[in-house]
């Protein structure tokens, strides 16, 4: 069996790669726009990428910002990212949306939050969709961060849409998480509170202007105490009230920020989340080249033939699985 190829991986045209990364490296908003499309269309020059980019990456403090929709995530980014900004850092975004996959490319949003940057080369926005990538988001956002932080971005925020399970899994792929949340969410966010609870590093409470933002954080706060009395030892999140749309408590959220950053680099979490980050990536890479190795021999007579032979009693499913294994990966 040979080695899973689309037709359509590879034919992004003749890429000089290592003069890519180079410009990258320099900061060409162009070439890091490029390379990210290489990621999203699964390139067959990926491994050879990673291998470029990754004697200049390791270096870039990773932000996740989760919540669900319409609590002001890309408001909250765009504070940060202002504030960040006038502190001289240079900040890459990466925004997510686990649930449409396919809507892929620089979006309308994108190039209007673009634009107050757009001659900022401190500043990269893209959206972010895997057409072609095996081993979906969880493989690609990785590389895609490993491209930011090779460009010398200081700061790299990966804004995801939701607290679904997509989205926990990607929120895993930062050094702090921070879920964003807003009063008037109604019950659904009871039901998320568990999960919420498990990967916030700093919870914002966005929307303070509002009534109910009060009630937010005192409900996360007594959730909060219960959970700490399983984990008396574990970082408890800080829980900051923002007006995101004026600005307001983004210094504070900065704070907490830093604050868990010195907690990770203090107890050695940091670089075990990073191992752990490196972990889901390979285990996503190498799922999704055997779920395509599979699906590929799938479309074979060969297996059409095993299949016909289930009603005769000649084999069995498990012979087959144990087939398509075997086949897949010798
Ligand atoms: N009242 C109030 N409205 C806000 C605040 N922050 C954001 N908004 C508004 O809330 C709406 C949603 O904000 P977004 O930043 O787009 O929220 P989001 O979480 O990124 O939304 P999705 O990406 O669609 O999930 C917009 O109309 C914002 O203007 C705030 O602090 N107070
Ligand atoms: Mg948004």
């Amino acid at each position: 069996v040979t080695r899973v190829s689309s037709p359509r991986r590879g034919r992004i045209g003749a890429v000089d790669l290592p003069a890519l990364v180079e410009q990258a490296r320099d900061g060409q908003p162009l070439a890091v726009a490029r390379l990210i499309s290489l990621v999203e269309n699964g390139a067959d020059s990926l491994p050879a990428l990673a291998r470029l980019l990754e004697p200049h990456a390791g270096r870039a403090d990773v932000l996740g910002i989760t919540g669900p929709p319409g609590v002001g995530k890309s408001t909250t980014t765009d504070a940060l990212l202002r504030a960040l900004r006038q502190a001289g850092r240079r900040v890459g975004v990466l925004a997510i949306d686990p649930s449409s996959p396919f809507s892929g490319g620089a979006l309308l949003g994108d190039r209007i939050r673009m634009g107050e940057h757009a001659t900022d080369r401190g500043v990269f926005i893209r959206s972010m969709a895997t057409r072609g990538q095996l081993g979906g988001l969880a493989a690609a956002v990785p590389q895609a961060l490993r491209i930011l932080d090779a460009a010398g971005f200081d700061i790299v925020i990966i804004e995801t849409v939701g607290v679904g399970q997509a989205e926990l899994e990607i929120a895993h792929l930062a050094d702090t998480t921070l879920v964003v949340l807003a009063p008037g969410l109604g019950d659904g966010i009871q039901a998320a509170k568990a999960g919420i609870l498990e990967i916030a590093d700093v919870l914002v409470v966005n929307k303070a202007d509002r009534d109910g933002a009060h009630d937010v954080a005192r409900d996360l706060r007594q959730a909060q105490a219960m959970r700490g009395q399983l984990d008396p030892a574990g970082w408890a999140a800080p829980i900051v009230k923002t007006v995101a749309a004026r600005g307001e408590g983004v210094d504070e959220v900065l704070t907490a920020i830093d604050g868990h950053r010195r907690w990770l680099a203090g107890t050695g979490t940091g670089p075990r989340r990073r191992q752990a980050r490196l972990t889901a990536e390979v285990i996503a890479l190498a799922l999704g080249q055997l779920e395509a190795g599979v699906r590929e021999l799938v479309g074979t007579e060969e297996f059409a033939c095993r299949l016909a032979d289930v009603p005769m009693g000649r084999t069995d499913p498990y012979a087959i699985a144990a087939w398509l294994r075997a086949a897949t990966t010798d």
